[in-house]
């Protein structure tokens, strides 16, 4: 049928009487959503966290299962992935898996990540000094590089070490219940030359890596547009994307990988933690990690392991399955939720996404997902800063983590180290560091009673 007039006309009337209806459901559900009594925070969808890579089973093996609905090949292709994962790497010349060096700072994927969950330690040190590279990332330490690889193979020094110390502080809640932080101090000590002035250090530990390909399928269009960087709704929440040096193409591109979304893609993540944790060359970073230092053995470098073996690696990381929540439906954990909403945890734990399509990847491709992320780079406060701009991101500014799993991580990595550099002891730790743009969600926190506070962690502790 032709569009004229008339059949505007009746669309129009038509769009008034469905927004009066609208309205109308609005006002109920808004009167609902306002009686604690009777409003229903359980949606059984929610249990699909990662669409339809979700796995169903909370077991010790709940970070390091392949994706239920991989094809027979891309299986295949995630198996040999997972050998090169928990390959260990030994000084060259050997028959497998050589190359490690000449420093480094651990000698497989799996021994940071472990069970491809998180350390429970900080393993990787992160070193700059002022100003930018030539892309715009962090300024590389003169005789250092970008970090501290503080082991090395026999006859190469390491670059130094890091020391940690914790002091114990005491606080209590408005209630009157007590807790306390460890805060973290740092040294860099036995350092083969001198530091040169100005370095800047952020010591991190190692996150999980399920569930990245579909955050990777996560249209960049998409992330862009949920940046609020000058605060315009004025809810005192200014997310902001890092755009970082993709190698790939050459270009600047949306963050999305490491504390401070420093990698744009997997792809390079892995490369970077191939040269810069491991010092195994790849064709994405074909110079070792000391190349152009006093180190430097000047060898050609080959690289030590070719596309195939980086290819597998990261697909690996990509097609891991995704831990679905539990207990959804207990009361208290539907408390803790509205919680969560309410007292603005969700405004950066941003709770649902839909992805686009990653190339050659159809099954993290447009999924409904659960991943509790914004994408999106945040202000924390002076307690969790590292000082140490990464690009966009400056010394106080963080990714927002993702939630999915973590009240897996007693179970599947045996402890309880939560943050970048795994200073929290356990998740109410974790809230009570927060600060900065997080300052009036942590104080809300702060002044819940006791058991809205258990209510919320029971939340967390069922995603
Ligand atoms: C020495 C410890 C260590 C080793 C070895 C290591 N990683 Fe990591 N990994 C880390 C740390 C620490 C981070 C966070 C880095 C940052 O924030 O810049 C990280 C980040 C990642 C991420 C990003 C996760 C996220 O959610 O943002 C991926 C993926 C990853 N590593 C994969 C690998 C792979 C693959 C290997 C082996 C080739 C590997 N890692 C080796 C410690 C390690
Ligand atoms: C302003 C944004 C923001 C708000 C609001 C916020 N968070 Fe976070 N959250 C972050 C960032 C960024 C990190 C990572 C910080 C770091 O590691 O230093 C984080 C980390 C966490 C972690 C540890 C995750 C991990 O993998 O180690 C937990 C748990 C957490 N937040 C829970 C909450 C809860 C519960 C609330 C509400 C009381 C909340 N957050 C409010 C941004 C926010
Ligand atoms: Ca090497
Ligand atoms: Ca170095
Ligand atoms: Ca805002």
């Amino acid at each position: 049928m032709p569009f004229n007039s008339n059949n505007s006309k009746i669309t129009t009337t038509s769009i008034i009487i469905y927004s009066v209806i609208i309205l109308a459901f609005s006002a109920i559900i808004y009167s609902c959503a306002t009686d604690p009594e009777i409003i229903n925070w359980y949606n059984p969808d929610e249990y699909a966290a990662g669409g339809a890579t979700t796995l169903y089973e909370a077991t010790s093996a709940a970070f390091s299962t392949p994706a239920p609905n991989l094809s027979a090949s891309a299986f295949q292709k995630h198996m040999e992935g997972d050998v090169t994962f928990e390959a260990t790497f030994v000084t060259a010349p050997a028959p497998n898996n050589a190359g490690l060096g000449p420093i480094f700072n651990d000698v497989s994927c799996v021994n940071c990540h472990t069970l491809d969950g998180r350390g429970d330690k900080p393993s990787v040190f992160r070193l700059s000094i002022p100003g930018t590279d030539l892309n715009g990332g962090p300024n590389p330490a003169p005789g250092f590089g970008g970090q501290l690889q503080d082991k090395a193979v026999f006859g190469t020094l390491a670059e130094g070490n890091v020391t940690i110390t914790y002091i114990e502080e005491f606080y209590s809640y408005p209630d009157g219940t007590t807790y306390s932080l460890l805060r973290p101090i740092y040294t860099i000590d036995n350092t083969y030359m001198p530091l040169p002035p100005g370095t800047m250090l952020s010591v991190r530990a190692a996150p999980p890596v399920f569930g990245l390909g579909l955050l990777e399928a996560i249209n960049s269009f998409d992330i862009i547009a949920s940046a609020d960087e000058n605060d315009n709704n004025q809810d005192g929440i200014s997310g902001k994307v890092n755009f970082v040096y993709d190698v790939v193409s050459g270009t600047n591109q949306v963050g999305r990988f490491g504390w401070k979304a420093n990698q744009p893609h997997l792809d390079q993540q892995t490369a970077g933690a191939f040269s810069g944790d491991m010092g195994i060359t790849t064709p994405l970073f074909p110079q070792e990690s000391c190349s152009g230092q006093v180190q430097d053995d000047g060898l050609g470098d080959d690289p030590e392991v070719d596309a195939v073996f980086l290819d597998v690696t990261s697909f690996y990381t990509k097609t891991l399955a995704v831990p679905a929540p539990r207990n959804l439906d207990n009361p208290q954990v539907q408390k803790g939720k509205q919680l969560f909403f309410e007292i603005g945890c969700e405004n950066c734990h941003r709770q649902k996404w839909t992805t686009g399509v990653l190339a050659d990847i159809p099954e993290v491709s447009n999924q409904t997902i659960y991943p509790y992320t914004d994408m999106l780079l945040h202000d924390m406060g002076p307690d969790l800063a590292d000082n140490r701009p990464d690009y966009l991101a400056n010394g106080y500014e963080w990714k927002t983590r993702p939630l999915w799993g973590i009240g897996l991580t007693a179970l599947a990595n045996g402890h309880t180290r939560f943050l970048h550099d795994a200073r929290a002891r356990n998740l109410e730790e974790a809230i009570l560091w927060h600060g900065g743009e997080a300052q009036k969600s942590a104080d809300a926190f702060k002044n819940l009673s006791a058991t809205e506070r258990a209510n919320l962690i029971k939340f967390l502790e069922a995603l």
